[in-house]
């Protein structure tokens, strides 16, 4: 699956410098996705800001992960991380219907920010794989995605656990990011 994926960034994400951020409330498998890509080492750190960061980088994509939810007085540290980001993956835990209401806050408050404007956003429906999991459309009604005017989003099902959906996912993500950059979109924030 490594090399599908490789194959997958040198072809699309070409030479320009992209910024992927994958967010997501705890447990959702965002880990679990870093660790599936197998596109280079996982560096994980802890920095004294309180949150732990996982990066990985392949050539000129940098994809950096953290937890959100609970730690309401650390969201303004995350500008820094926001700044110059490229696409959204949005990671949901199919199964845990009991805060799909959080995800949607921490969601809403992450896409309003204004470093996030020009992002795309992929969202995973996480978990595919488990019996009674809520279904793409329903994670997407969860989320409020349905709503949202003027921005790039892809909802896909996957499973991190088996691989599932994952290269689809990234697939639109890096197509729709090449479109987005031709057509002149800068990251950049205000
Ligand atoms: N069944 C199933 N379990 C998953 C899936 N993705 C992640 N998990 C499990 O969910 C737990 C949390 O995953 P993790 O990647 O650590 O979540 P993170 O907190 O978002 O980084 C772990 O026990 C994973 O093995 C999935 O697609 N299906
Ligand atoms: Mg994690």
């Amino acid at each position: 699956m490594g090399q599908a994926f490789r194959k997958l960034f040198d072809a699309f994400f070409g030479n320009s410098e992209m910024r992927v951020v994958m967010l997501g409330l705890d447990a959702a498998g965002k880990t679990t996705i870093l660790y599936k890509l197998h596109i280079g080492e996982v560096l994980s750190t802890v920095p004294t800001i309180g949150f732990n960061v996982e990066k990985v980088q392949y050539k000129n994509v940098i994809f950096t992960v953290w937890d959100v939810g609970g730690q309401e007085k650390l969201r303004p540290l995350w500008r820094h991380y926001f700044t110059n980001t490229d696409g959204l993956i949005y990671v949901v835990d199919s199964l845990d219907r009991d805060r799909i209401g959080k995800a949607k806050e921490e969601f809403q408050s992450i896409i309003r920010d204004p470093f996030m404007h020009n992002a795309v956003i992929l969202v995973f429906a996480n978990k595919q794989d488990m019996r009674g999991a809520m279904t793409p459309a329903e994670v997407c009604q969860g989320l409020g995605l349905y709503d949202l005017r003027n921005r790039k989003w892809h909802i896909q099902g996957s499973s991190a656990t088996r691989g599932d959906g994952l290269y689809e996912g990234l697939d639109w993500l890096s197509s729709t990011l090449k479109e987005h950059k031709a057509a002149g979109f800068s990251s950049i924030g205000p």
